[in-house]
């Protein structure tokens, strides 16, 4: 297989999806369409919807229901990148290699956005039901992952932790367990959450979309060892947004608590476990199993 061939080309495709759920930019609320769409199509990785869609085929998933879901967890991703770009949180001025949200918009615009667009990837979400009603039941409890895994027991629990937490005295006998939580929570929910959705919407038994969701949480885990990485040995240019961001806001991270060698050890063996439970499930999992091993050195 050409892994990165056919990474590019569905990249490419999602980017299709995403532009036709987009909503359009009319009337005199247009400037938050732009906004959103500023956001959106800045690029990225598109690591969760490609998550998503290659669960879904790998479970025998062949409807166009699943473009919906798609649109919506990258909307929800991009709503949580603007909101943490904001002053009241990172303060950050780059993303995706572009200005943030805020300081094109101003930072009303960039707070609605951000509104916007988790408000939108549930109207775009729901129309699912139009698509295929008569897969009513499990697109009703793709909704219900996708609810809960943003929420405050999901991503905005994990932010919660990250940004009010984890850098008080409290907790400094057990830095270890609370960036775990905040790393389970605010990187691999959405990660989870993604590739449930894809198995859950094919059709898949409980048991499946529970293995499932242990293959997310361990790459989700990875994924956020390897930013913690990155925060500290890639540039600006690379990853398009600015590097020690990390030592910045002084937060704990895997590398301050484990250092460089481990971490990158742990991203492997965490990756690895991830590869072999997939392998388990012995179905086509070619491209995920090459997605992960992509991932583990990643440098964007
Ligand atoms: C504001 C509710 C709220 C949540 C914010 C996702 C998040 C929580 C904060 C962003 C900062 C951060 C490092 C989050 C961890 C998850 C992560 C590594 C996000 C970046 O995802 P990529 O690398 O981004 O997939 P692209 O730009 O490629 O889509």
């Amino acid at each position: 297989m050409n892994f990165k061939a056919e990474q590019l080309e569905k990249i490419a495709y999602i980017e299709t999806v995403l532009g036709e759920y987009l909503p359009q930019k009319e009337g005199l609320q247009k400037i938050i369409m732009e906004a959103m769409e500023y956001s959106v199509m800045a690029g990225g990785k598109r690591i969760r919807p490609t998550l998503m869609w290659e669960t879904y085929k790998m479970y025998g998933g062949t409807g166009e229901e699943i473009h919906c879901f798609m649109a919506a967890m990258e909307m929800i991703h991009t709503y949580s990148l603007v909101h943490d770009d904001l002053p009241a949180m990172d303060n950050d001025d780059y993303r995706r290699g572009r200005k943030t949200t805020h300081i094109v918009y101003g930072e009303d615009i960039g707070i609605l956005a951000g509104d916007a667009l988790l408000n939108y990837a549930f109207e775009t979400a729901m129309k699912a039901f139009d698509i295929a009603p008569q897969q009513s039941l499990q697109i009703g409890k793709a909704l219900q992952v996708l609810a809960g895994k943003s929420g405050i027991y999901g991503m905005i629990g994990g932010q919660v932790v990250d940004v009010k937490v984890s850098g008080t005295q409290n907790h400094k006998d057990n830095n270890k367990e609370v960036l775990d939580f905040i790393f389970r929570l605010k990187t691999g929910a959405l990660i989870e959450a993604s590739m449930m959705i894809g198995a859950i919407l094919a059709g898949a038994t409980q048991e499946e979309i529970e293995e499932i969701e242990q293959v997310g949480a361990n790459i989700g885990m990875a994924f956020q060892i390897q930013d913690d990485i990155l925060d500290i040995t890639s540039t600006t240019e690379v990853l398009g947004k600015p590097v020690h961001s990390d030592e910045k806001n002084e937060k704990i991270t895997y590398v301050t608590l484990h250092g460089l060698e481990q971490s990158r050890l742990d991203v492997e063996k965490i990756s690895g476990e991830a590869i072999s439970l997939l392998k388990k499930q012995e179905k086509n999992s070619e491209f995920l199993e090459c997605l992960i091993e992509a991932l583990i050195y990643r440098e964007k």
